[in-house]
C-alpha cells in the first residue's frame, strides 16, 4: 500500500448517546498506543489532538427525539472542516471516537473529496433511525441514516450538500440489532447488509469479498466508520450499547486484513470506546490492534 501520510483527529462525543464517559474514548485510544503502531508500521504520524465539544451538563437537551441537537450540528460541521481539510493536505484522516453521531461530520468531510464515496459500517446496529423512528432519541443511532440523507435537515445539510453517499455504496457489517424503522429503511432504500447470521452462515472472508466488490464498484474512495459495538462484548467490553453474539476478535481482524490488502479505505474512524465501563483498557486496545490490521501489519 502506498504509505499516505495519517492525521489523527479525536472526536471527544458523548452527546449522541446515553452512557457517560464514551467522550474519553481519543484517549484511551491514544494510550494504547495508536501512534507508536502506526510509525511503526512504517507511515508517518501527526496528531492534531482534540476538537472541543460541550458537555451534556453545559447546554439543553433539546427535543427528546433528537437529543443534543443543535450541538451535535455545530460539532460535526467543525469535524466536516477538519476531515476536509486533512484530505485537502493529501493526507489520510483517521478519526478517534467518541459516540457515533461523529461519523455525521466525518462522512461530511470525506465526501466533500469523493464523487461515489464507499461506506463501510462495521457496527451491532444500523444507525439508520431518524427522529421520528427512534427508540431513544440518540443521535448515535442516526449517524448513518443522516449520511444517506434521511433525517433531519439540519443534519443531513451539514457541509451544505446532501447526500453524503449513495445506498448502493454502503455496506452494513455485523447487525444483530435493528429497530423496525430501520429495517423499513434497508429495503426501502437497498442497502447490503451482512448480518451476524449471515457471517455465521457463509464466513467473514466471503462476507468481505462481497462487501470489499460493493463498496469498490464505481466509487472513488472507500471511509471504513468502525464502531466497537461491532464485536463481541467479551472481546470489546467497553462500549455504551453491547450487544452478545457479536463478531469475534479474530473474524474483526480478518476483515480488517483484507481491507488492507484491497487497498481501497482512504479514511477511517474507530469510535464508542468507552473506558469508562471497560476493563484494562481492552477495548482501545482492540481498537489499535484492529487499526494495525487495516494498516497493513502482517504476521509474516
Ligand atoms: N450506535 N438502535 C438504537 C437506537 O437508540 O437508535 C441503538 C443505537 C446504537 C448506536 O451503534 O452507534
Ligand atoms: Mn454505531
Ligand atoms: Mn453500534
Ligand atoms: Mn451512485
Amino acid at each position: 500500500m502506498d504509505k499516505k501520510p495519517i492525521t489523527i483527529i479525536g472526536m471527544p462525543m458523548d452527546l449522541g448517546q446515553g452512557r457517560r464517559g464514551v467522550d474519553m474514548g481519543p484517549s484511551a485510544i491514544r494510550y494504547a498506543s495508536a501512534q507508536n503502531l502506526l510509525r511503526q508500521l512504517g507511515y508517518e504520524v501527526e496528531d492534531i489532538g482534540d476538537l472541543s465539544v460541550p458537555s451534556p451538563e453545559s447546554v439543553n437537551i433539546g427535543d427528546p427525539q433528537l437529543k443534543y441537537l443543535s450541538e451535535i450540528r455545530q460539532v460535526c460541521e467543525k469535524l466536516a472542516d477538519t476531515v476536509s481539510g486533512v484530505v485537502e493536505r493529501d493526507r489520510f484522516p483517521l478519526v478517534f471516537g467518541g459516540d457515533h453521531s461523529m461519523a455525521i461530520g466525518t462522512v461530511a468531510g470525506v465526501a466533500k473529496h469523493y464523487q461515489k464515496l464507499g461506506l463501510i459500517w462495521f457496527d451491532a446496529h444500523a444507525d439508520l433511525n431518524s427522529g421520528e423512528t427512534s427508540p431513544s432519541g440518540n443521535i448515535h443511532g442516526m449517524s448513518l441514516a443522516v449520511s444517506l440523507g434521511v433525517g433531519h435537515h439540519e443534519l443531513v445539510n451539514i457541509g451544505g450538500f446532501a447526500p453524503k453517499v449513495h445506498p448502493e455504496h454502503v455496506v452494513i457489517i455485523g447487525a444483530r440489532s435493528l429497530d423496525p424503522g430501520e429495517r423499513e429503511l434497508i429495503q426501502h432504500l437497498g442497502i447490503k447488509v451482512f448480518t451476524m447470521h449471515d457471517i455465521d452462515r457463509i464466513g467473514m472472508a466471503r462476507v468481505m469479498d462481497e462487501a470489499i466488490s460493493i463498496v469498490s464498484r464505481e466509487t472513488d474512495g472507500v471511509h471504513l466508520s468502525l464502531d466497537l459495538d461491532g464485536l463481541d462484548p467479551k472481546d470489546a467490553p467497553g462500549v455504551g450499547t453491547p450487544v452478545p453474539g457479536g463478531m469475534t476478535f479474530r473474524e474483526s481482524h480478518l476483515a480488517m486484513e483484507m481491507l488492507a490488502e484491497a487497498q481501497v479505505i482512504t479514511s477511517a474512524e474507530f469510535v464508542e470506546v468507552n473506558p469508562i465501563i471497560d476493563r484494562e483498557n481492552q477495548t482501545a486496545k482492540v481498537a489499535v490492534d484492529l487499526m494495525g490490521s487495516v494498516f497493513g501489519k502482517k504476521v509474516l
